[in-house]
């Protein structure tokens, strides 16, 4: 696709010399598909793979079938041509950098649609905004709007996203977006600020993530023409919004989606046709989905079908081999997937994500802050073994994202451990799976906690043997030298240092499962 001119967003200065066509990616497919057939950059399989072809298309906005004195345009506008499809996040940056640089102050200029999240400002407001901006502004369906940008609005200020919304830094810092801050339009930009100074004419505004225009948007100089979200329905902007523009998964009181990024990624995969997508993109979605599902834990009752789907759509919708090289990123992908980049078709564990997530969301302060309680059944998983006897037998594992010495020096901390296995998950043996960064290097450590009741059984000395003698875990037994874990009569505790960090419970569970089948 050497030739082709990607055209990410047009200019005022360009609007009046070519007036481009947006396509459907309907339209577009077969033009595409004759388009880079007619290239000779473009490999017979990379042909046959409509996916590919697509990812290509979509990351872009390939324009067919214009003049050549339009060509000559597309040169002097800022294009990129490309041998292999365009970097995602390079095309999402530009979108960002451009989308400023286009719509200025907004003062003089009323041909200006917005997309806007809730004050709340969380990373579901941001984030959707954020890619639904990008992905209506590369596709743009509805004529009456698309000469304009969609300018996507964070609606917290610069200072509160670079100090409060950790998970969010976490997923621009991971994926390549360090500088993408700066490029961002705020709660504070001029084009919010100075609209009911403006002169005549509307101002479009798009809500994500709410549904009833906030303080900053409610002069009569914003009109609301779309809706995203699910909240319940406030019954607002009726006159100017309804039918399809009206998005709200609401129903029965209860959302129908965990994150209107899930919304976005319907969105996404109805605009794309089984195209692939930018992973820069997905990750973005996907990250927000996650930490709103609470990575679909039933027990958190966030996840919905809906959500489920957005998630295994953009697993596989998405040419994963064109993530950000960052270490950061690699940690998403398990142990056995360590070529990296990844392959186009090898998807992240969204265990991985969420946990990285999760560790920037729910900081040290926040851990420490969290009672003993609350932290084990922040992210509880039950399982259930069948022994060689045909006796079923639960265990809990808990993961919590302190180091052992903080979560042990909460107060009371082995009291209420035992408390939580015997009153709140009704087990007999509970592990407990520390994850958290070092503070000298910033690396990656686990730890492992084993909690047997002793009134019940017995096993622990020989499940220590089975984990330290099947080696995976590569386990190194802490002293307990402050006896926190002194003998209680009850609980039987065992520390250790687990040295092999790719290790998740994905992987700690099944061991002690081995076991049980195996022993118990
Ligand atoms: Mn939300």
């Amino acid at each position: 696709m050497r030739s082709a001119s990607l055209l990410l967003h047009r200019t005022k200065r360009h609007r009046t010399t070519f007036v481009p066509k947006y396509f459907t990616f309907l339209n577009l497919f077969p033009a595409i598909i004759l388009f880079l057939s007619s290239t000779t950059t473009i490999s017979p399989a990379r042909i046959t793979s409509r996916g590919r072809i697509f990812a290509s298309a979509f990351s872009t906005v390939v324009l067919v079938n214009q003049t050549t004195r339009h060509h000559r345009h597309y040169r002097k506008f800022k294009s990129i041509t490309t041998t292999k499809m365009a970097v995602p996040f390079s095309s999402f940056q530009e979108y960002l950098v451009q989308q400023k640089q286009d719509a200025g102050t907004g003062g003089d200029n009323t041909d200006v649609h917005v997309v806007v999240g809730n004050t709340a400002g969380d990373a579901d407001s941001i984030i959707s905004a954020l890619t639904y901006g990008f992905i209506q502004s590369m596709v743009t369906k509805n004529t009456s709007t698309s000469r304009t940008t969609l300018i996507p609005i964070v609606s917290i200020t610069q200072r509160d996203l670079e100090t409060q919304r950790p998970e969010v830094s976490y997923m621009f810092r991971a994926l390549g977006l360090e500088q993408i801050a700066d490029s961002l339009r705020y709660i504070d930009d001029p084009i919010v600020v100075s609209s009911s100074k403006a002169g005549p004419g509307k101002r479009k505004l798009t809500l994500v993530d709410h549904n009833r225009a906030e303080e900053a948007f409610s002069s009569d100089a914003w009109e609301v023409v779309e809706i995203l979200d699910h909240h319940q329905d406030e019954h607002r902007h009726l006159d100017t919004c309804q039918g399809d523009a009206r998005q709200i998964a609401f129903e029965n009181d209860k959302a129908t989606v965990a994150s209107t990024c899930t919304l976005v990624a319907e969105r996404l995969k109805e605009l794309s046709c089984d195209s692939q997508y930018p992973s820069t993109l997905s990750s973005l979605l996907l990250g927000t989905i996650l930490l709103d599902s609470v990575n679909m834990i039933p027990a958190a009752g966030k996840g919905t079908p809906r959500d489920k789907a957005a998630i295994e759509n953009l697993l596989q919708q998405t040419d994963w081999s064109t993530i950000s090289s960052k270490t950061a990123v690699s940690d998403w992908w398990l142990q056995d997937d360590l070529s990296y980049p990844p392959a186009a078709d090898s998807a992240p564990s969204t265990d991985r994500m969420f946990e990285a997530l999760q560790a920037a969301k729910f900081d040290a302060k926040f851990w420490n802050e969290l009672s003993v309680e609350d932290a084990l059944r922040l992210d509880y998983k039950r399982f259930v073994v069948e022994n060689k006897d045909s006796m079923s037998h639960v265990f809990g594992a808990s993961s919590v994202l302190l180091p052992v010495e903080d979560f042990l020096a909460k107060p009371d901390s082995v009291p209420s451990i035992l408390e939580y296995m015997t009153n709140t998950v009704h087990v007999s043996f509970l592990a407990i799976l520390f994850f958290y960064k070092s503070l000298e290097n910033d690396q990656n450590c686990r730890q492992l906690i084993l909690c047997e009741k002793k009134s019940i059984c017995n096993n622990m000395e020989s499940l220590v043997s089975f984990l330290i003698k099947d080696g995976t875990l590569e386990l190194e037994e802490i002293q307990d030298s402050d006896s926190v874990c002194e003998e209680n009569e009850q609980l039987s505790v065992r520390l250790f240092d687990q040295k092999n960090t790719k290790a998740s419970r994905k992987q700690v569970a099944p061991l002690i499962r081995d076991y049980y089948e195996s022993h118990a």
